[in-house]
């Protein structure tokens, strides 16, 4: 049945086979998500939740959704779980919507210090319909507690954030709660990217810390593209109404008819999670980006913090020029090493940050490469590869006439795409990655 979508999802299947896929919020799913997201249950209409539907024929959506509301709280003790948000923003916003109120406080962690957009950033809806407020990170790259307890005595927030995109810390809950609790504020989690290692006991849990958890399913976690929110014991003992807002803010608050095949590849996904062996691929996942961390500093390539202490790590490219971030995803790129360009805490204070888009730095994890079977031999390997193609970047630096920026970028790719040394690693790395087959392919 040869079709264009069809050709292209081939295509792409190949591209992720061959390649070492190191963006870190990505992963590979069983073949049992993929089926049950691949599912009839995409025909359904279920506004309402288990029990109090709006459409008839949902007993057995009710069903699934129960099941998957048992599992979430059964990997993360947890008292109640919502899991009809579409994905993690909007999961962030029903938890701003509820706990917030439009037009409330809220505090989260600073973009380029490695927070994420949904945590009070302007241009997304945390900064447009809340009154957001930023704490940021120290020169180590760690949660400056000092100016996050300040700003909360100052702004008295409604609503607390901890969590982020790109920190290569372990979360201290348990500070945060004293801030929430010195302030009278919610504490909220978003734990999206290290779910999985929670759930496998690689980091420690939010749950007895915070009022409620947000996650989405696909990062750490091995499930399909969704999230959940959860109610811990704390949250429903601050307020007893905590579960009812929750549901009102994602329906009808929010949205509209949950997907049910993501639902049910959801419960798919947290019944892998609760087997034996996904707390050995946790506890790999970080071993495996300890080890990464470690190979490239001994290659002298630097890192925001100097390490990792979970599954990813930021590469700070100032020492080798001038906004080198995406001239770098680049280079690894046609290397079949895929990664994302990342602002970096503090290159303003060097005279060096550019923009978002034309960054110093990038960032890279090892979550998809563990579902491979890869392990710390396999990571030495790598770490060599990266360096070699970080090697071919240096002398590229971004020109500071920002006009010129987008151009110059389009000609350093086809530049790229000629590199001998990249088009060398490109052919050992698709070698490499054969030996490694991805779950659900
Ligand atoms: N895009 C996600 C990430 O890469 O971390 C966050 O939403």
């Amino acid at each position: 049945m040869p079709s264009k979508i069809f050709d292209l999802i081939e295509a792409e299947k190949q591209r992720q086979k061959n390649g070492l896929e190191m963006i870190p919020s990505e992963n590979y799913v069983s073949e049992d998500v993929l089926k049950a997201l691949g599912s009839i249950l995409t025909d359904k209409y279920s506004e309402g939740y288990p029990g109090r539907r709006y459409y008839a024929g949902n007993r057995l959506i009710d069903e699934i959704e129960i099941e998957a509301q048992k599992l979430a709280n059964k990997i993360f003790g947890t008292i109640y779980a919502n899991v009809q948000p579409y994905s993690g923003s909007p999961a962030n916003f029903a938890v701003d919507l509820a706990l917030a109120g439009p037009g409330g406080t809220v505090l989260g962690l600073d973009l380029p210090s490695g927070g994420h957009l949904t945590h009070g950033t302007k241009v997304s809806f945390s900064g447009v319909f809340f009154n957001a407020v930023n704490y940021h990170v120290d020169k180590d790259g760690r949660v400056d507690f000092t100016e996050a307890e300040k700003l909360a005595q100052e702004h008295k927030p409604k609503l607390i954030w901890v969590g982020g995109t790109a920190y290569v810390y372990r979360y201290e809950f348990k500070k945060f709660a004293k801030i929430a609790q010195s302030c009278g504020a919610f504490l909220a989690a978003d734990i999206s990217h290290v779910a999985g290692l929670i759930a496998g006991g690689s980091h420690p849990s939010p749950t007895p810390y915070v009022d409620v958890i947000t996650t989405t399913t696909h990062k750490t976690l091995r499930g399909p593209r969704g999230a959940v929110i959860l109610i811990t014991p704390k949250g429903f003992k601050k307020d007893s109404e905590i579960t009812k807002r929750i549901d009102q803010a994602v329906f009808p608050g929010l949205q509209g008819g949950p997907h049910n095949h993501q639902t049910a590849a959801i419960a798919v996904a947290f019944q892998e999670v609760l087997k034996p062996s996904f707390k050995k691929y946790a506890s790999q996942v970080v071993k495996n980006s300890k080890i990464l961390a470690q190979e490239l500093m001994a290659g002298d390539i630097k890192l925001v913090g100097n390490g990792t202490e979970n599954h990813l790590m930021l590469i700070d490219l100032t020492s080798l020029g001038y906004g080198l971030g995406y001239q770098a995803q680049v280079a690894l790129e046609t290397a079949g090493i895929t990664v994302n360009k990342q602002s970096l805490p503090f290159s303003d204070e060097k005279g060096k940050n550019t923009s978002p888009f034309y960054p110093s730095g990038i960032r890279l994890g090892t979550p998809a490469l563990t579902s491979r079977g890869m392990k710390e031999k396999e990571m030495i390997k790598i770490a060599g590869w990266i360096k070699q193609a970080l090697g071919e970047v240096k002398g590229h630096d971004l020109p500071k006439e920002k006009t010129s920026r987008a151009e110059f970028i389009q000609s350093y790719k086809r530049e790229a795409l000629k590199n001998k040394n990249l088009l060398r690693i490109k052919k050992e790395v698709e070698e490499f990655a054969k030996k490694f087959p991805a779950p659900g392919f």
